[in-house]
């Protein structure tokens, strides 16, 4: 699988390459173009490369994300919100704007499953997928990474909907199984009671179906307690290659403890992706408690540790990183940002180092 996608890889980087020496040839053959043709030639050489572009497939080694040349990477981005309730953010300038302006190389689609219209609980199945599909399309356009969240929350367990898990991830490893930039994400949050041998024995389902297509893909799977327990994960780890584990903090909630647990997990070799994390408290509101961000974002760089931010919506809720009523869906200015928004920003452009 590796190899094909290597070999398509080669092939399309030969083409493009043979392509573009006969451009060359030809309009430099052109008598009086040569004076236009150099700057023009040497603009499209001067183009940054997308993050993907720069990175291709990753992949997991040890407790690290590596990219195609084995060296460490460090996906940081946004999450949307619930994409029934916040549609909008669909879209590929939203993205682009996120890449560009905000230093993003990720974005995060959030498929609530059991929440109002969640996908299992009488959301329109088909709208729904599309705007994943789209999703994921316009990221693979921009050259960003892309996460596919299964976003189990009030349903607790994901044992609870499995068979549907099992029909979503088919179809969509099927999709995307060419794709390098497309990360799965099989339950967000397992919390209230679901044990990790519940989570385990759901895992050991999903993975295969994905793999099926897909032998490659990176797998995040979710902890109980709200993607807190990673201990549990260490303890146990799957059988499975290419997989990370999740662990979620709401910075004015979760302090050294869970930074503790983090770092003495990540010390032990296990792979942890922060998938979702919050400046604020546990609830998605609250005063933000930028100290306790920072720290956080320090461990993370400290062990190379990839973080999602929650959320890309203009709901009034402090986690929320566009102003109540913002109407702007890309392009925003720092007036357009919430407190969390121009924080969050400012975070991924490395303008706190
Ligand atoms: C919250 C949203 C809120 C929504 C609620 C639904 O911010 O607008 O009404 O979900 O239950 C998580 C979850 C994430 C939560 C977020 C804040 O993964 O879905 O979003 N949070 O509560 N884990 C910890 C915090």
């Amino acid at each position: 699988m590796k190899d094909r996608k290597r070999d398509r890889k080669a092939l399309r980087k030969t083409g493009l390459a043979a392509f573009m020496a006969l451009l060359t040839a030809l309009v430099l053959c052109m008598p009086g173009t040569v004076q236009a043709a150099g700057p023009h030639v040497q603009a499209a050489e001067d183009k940054a490369p997308t993050p993907v572009g720069a990175h291709g497939a990753l992949r997991v080694n040890g407790p690290d994300l590596v990219d195609a040349k084995g060296e460490k990477i460090q996906l940081k981005g946004m999450s949307t919100h619930g994409l029934s309730w916040f549609p909008r953010y669909v879209d590929k300038e939203t993205f682009r704007t996120l890449r560009d302006d905000w230093g993003a190389n990720c974005v995060r689609l959030a498929l609530y499953t059991d929440e109002y219209n969640g996908y299992c609980s009488g959301g329109n199945k088909e709208e729904l997928k599309n705007l994943v599909n789209n999703g994921v399309s316009y990221a693979t356009d921009l050259g960003m990474y892309v996460i596919v969240d299964w976003h189990v929350l009030n349903d607790r367990d994901p044992n609870v909907h499995k068979g549907e898990a099992l029909a979503f991830f088919d179809e969509m490893a099927e999709k995307w199984k060419d794709h390098d930039n497309v990360i799965y994400e099989i339950c967000n949050e397992p919390n209230s009671g679901a044990t990790w041998e519940g989570i385990r024995a759901y895992a050991g389902e999903v993975i295969p179906v994905i793999r099926k297509h897909d032998p490659d893909a990176v797998i995040i799977v979710g902890t109980p307690t709200w993607s807190q327990d990673i201990d549990q994960a260490l303890a146990s780890p799957l059988e499975f290659d290419n997989v990370m584990y999740a662990l979620h903090f709401y910075a004015a909630t979760h302090t050294d403890w869970l930074r503790d647990r983090c770092e003495k997990c990540v010390e032990k070799g296990l792979p942890v992706f922060i998938s979702e994390f919050g400046m604020c408290d546990a609830s998605g509101s609250g005063a933000n408690n930028f100290e306790q961000a920072a720290r956080w974002m320090e461990l993370a760089k400290k062990w190379n540790l990839s973080y999602i931010c929650w959320n890309l919506a203009d709901k009034n809720e402090t986690s929320s990183v566009l102003k109540p009523g913002c109407t702007k869906v890309s392009r925003w200015t720092e007036e357009d940002l919430s407190e969390s928004g121009q924080w969050i920003r400012r975070q991924l452009r490395g303008e706190h180092d």
